[in-house]
């Protein structure tokens, strides 16, 4: 799987799938959520709605999968990150599975190529130092037969400059 790193903003994406850092309600909220929601239009609500009809909402970790909407992207995932709790409450694991687990739904629907937000390094405040660390290790042990490329869309400098670091170093 090729790695790949942007700055900008994940909606212009032209990958298979964006992945949203939403919360467990789905119901939308602020920051790349709001954004999302609001490039996508409606349609990505009604399925967020839906799903929280089967299965009540999403859990810190886990990621579902709706329409692109109005998107250039097919397919929007939604994961809910960890909200930083000076790593008392197993962020790192959680957010790793944030990672993982949306490249499993990537791989179930036939993706071939994804992008990614700097999940929970917003609002839920997770150092964006160790969170992109975790995000860089998550993606590059992840071996896929499926998805050939994954970006990391960075909005804001300080985790452009991060990701840089991070992926210059030893594979
Ligand atoms: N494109 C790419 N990245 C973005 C964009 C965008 N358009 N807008 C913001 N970011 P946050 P969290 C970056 O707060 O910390 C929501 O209300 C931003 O610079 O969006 O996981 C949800 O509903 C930051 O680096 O998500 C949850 O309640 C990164 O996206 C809660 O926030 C994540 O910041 C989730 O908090």
């Amino acid at each position: 799987m090729k790695i790949k790193l942007v700055q900008g903003d994940i909606t212009k994406q032209e990958t298979t799938a964006i992945v949203n850092a939403a919360n467990s309600s789905l119901l939308g909220g602020g920051g790349v959520d709001g954004a999302i929601h609001r490039a996508g239009g409606p349609g990505i609500l009604e399925a967020c709605r839906a799903i929280r009809n089967r299965q009540g909402g999403c859990a810190v970790g886990e990621a579902v999968i709706t329409t692109g909407g109005r998107l250039k992207a097919r397919y929007v995932i939604h994961t809910v990150g960890p909200v930083w709790n000076h790593g008392r409450s197993h962020e790192a694991h959680k957010l790793e599975q944030c990672y993982v687990n949306s490249l499993r739904l990537a791989e179930d629907h036939q993706c071939k190529t994804i992008a990614f937000p700097n999940i929970s390094t917003g609002i839920y405040r997770f150092p964006k130092e160790q969170a992109a660390k975790i995000a860089v290790r998550a993606v590059r042990d992840f071996k896929s037969t499926i998805i050939e490329e994954a970006t990391f869309v960075c909005y804001d400098p300080e985790n452009y400059a991060l990701y840089q670091q991070e992926l210059s170093g030893t594979p």
